[in-house]
């Protein structure tokens, strides 16, 4: 039986929701043209005013917002309301240059503490729940998104934060824990080390998983459910927009329901910038059309998805977001064919014969690119003939070709050798960069 956290907007007809979305983006445009004077220059420099937007339909006419705007404007130079009305500030590190500040008003709190503990409730989680909320607390919207959301619903909070993995497997045991949150990559390396400990799954308690903050495949939803014995959800956020519960997988988990009574979802082609119909892959990008302090209008996210408005039938009706492949930023460019970590990690997973650890090494030798993967085989399948390990290693090779059309190198690894991470799991080192 679905559950929801607010049923009469997560199963709003259609009909309702495009007034209700017209009606939040009308108000919204007119809120950032008079209170952020970049969108006002950037609406007057492409002749398009408030009255004319109407309704959703209208969207297209207005220009879009890239992470540059946000870098430009560092640290609160494109908030719409004084920053002394903000009441939380988050950050996204980034790899280079400075932090993306974004800020919230007590209201945008309050929306997007809704936002997460529908996701939550869509995950089976509710006030009896505890949930043990492993990503990182700070200016990472993780921890705190989470946290808010599973408050918010009722639910008893294990504020674990990210790290000290041991400690985190003893409060796995000994609190309680029902929904497990963190990055789908700090899942894997907690069944790991309830592994190696020899802690069997009837030592926990938990029933479910919400897992976000980079990308995941679906054979690795089934590794993690099979090893944690848990329904795995996926969650997508970015701090620009709010954080954690954008989207969130329901119990069909096919596809993430996107809050659309907060934000509009469009799909772009990344060059020339026009609108994709349901089913094409493309740049998401998002229009905030109820929050006060950082209301983005159609924001790049350089994420990589599809939209379906097909039927749910967890009866919901929000339009749903298929799992993002990876991020246009993060597509490598190997001997020009466009190569996602994700399609190797679903190639590797598929062969089921190597753990879900690896890493992606490209290079570039006589002026060719090469690709070298790094796995891990478990003791088990190592096989002590190296002809056996040729073998695996050309049926991976295989894979790679039908699937990427481009071989590389697989090199074995022993268990353990590839970096765990606690966070955002890094897949790529493109040694190119560095010549
Ligand atoms: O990662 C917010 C978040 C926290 C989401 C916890 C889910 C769970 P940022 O640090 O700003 O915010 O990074 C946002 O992470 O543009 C995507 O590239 C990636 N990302 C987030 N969720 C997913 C997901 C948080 N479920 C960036 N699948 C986004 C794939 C994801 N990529």
């Amino acid at each position: 039986m679905s559950k929801y956290f607010n049923k009469a907007m997560e199963t709003a007809s259609r009909d309702e929701l495009y007034h209700l979305q017209s009606y939040n983006l009308i108000k919204t445009v007119k809120h950032v043209y008079e209170n952020m004077p970049m969108y006002r220059e950037r609406m007057d420099a492409a002749g398009v005013k408030p009255e004319d937007i109407h309704s959703i339909e209208d969207l297209h006419k207005l220009p879009f917002t890239h992470k540059q705007d946000l870098r430009d404007g560092y640290p609160y130079g494109m908030f719409c309301v004084e920053p002394k009305n903000l009441i939380r500030i988050h950050a996204s590190s980034g790899t280079t240059g400075k932090q993306t500040v974004v800020g919230y008003t007590k209201g945008d709190l309050e929306l997007w503490s809704e936002c997460a503990a529908r996701a939550l409730v869509a995950a089976g989680a509710d006030k009896d729940d505890f949930v043990h909320i492993a990503y990182g607390y700070g200016l990472f919207t993780g921890g705190l998104g989470i946290h808010d959301g599973a408050q918010k619903m009722g639910a008893t909070v294990i504020p674990a934060s990210s790290g000290n993995t041991a400690r985190q497997v003893t409060m796995l045991q000994d609190f309680g824990s029902s929904i497990l949150c963190c990055t789908p990559s700090y899942a894997l390396y907690l069944a790991d080390t309830l592994k190696e400990q020899g802690i069997s799954l009837d030592k926990i308690h938990l029933k479910a998983g919400i897992f976000g903050a980079e990308p995941w495949t679906e054979e690795m939803r089934a590794e993690i459910q099979e090893r944690l014995g848990i329904k795995a959800y996926d969650i997508y956020g970015l701090s620009e927009i709010s954080g954690p519960g954008v989207a969130f997988d329901c119990e069909c988990q096919n596809g993430m329901h996107v809050n659309e009574d907060n934000f509009i979802i469009e799909i772009i082609d990344p060059e020339t910038e026009e609108v994709l119909p349901d089913g094409q892959l493309g740049e998401v990008v998002f229009t905030c059309i109820t929050k006060e302090a950082l209301p983005l209008i159609r924001y790049r996210t350089h994420d990589i998805s599809s939209i379906t408005h097909e039927k749910c039938a967890c009866g919901r009706t929000f339009v749903r977001m298929q799992k993002p492949c990876g991020r246009s930023d993060d597509m490598l460019i190997i001997r020009g064919v466009n190569v996602f970590p994700s399609q190797v990690e679903s190639v590797l997973l598929n062969c089921g014969e190597v753990d879900p650890h690896y890493m992606i090494i490209v290079d570039r030798k006589n002026n060719t690119d090469t690709m070298e993967i790094q796995v891990e085989v478990s003791a088990a399948n190592f096989s002590d003939h190296v002809k056996g390990m040729e073998e695996l290693a050309a049926k991976i090779n295989a894979g790679m070709q039908s699937t990427l059309g481009l071989s590389s190198r697989i090199t074995f690894v022993e268990p353990g050798t590839i970096p765990r991470s606690e966070g955002k799991a890094k897949r790529v080192i493109d040694k190119r960069k560095l010549h």
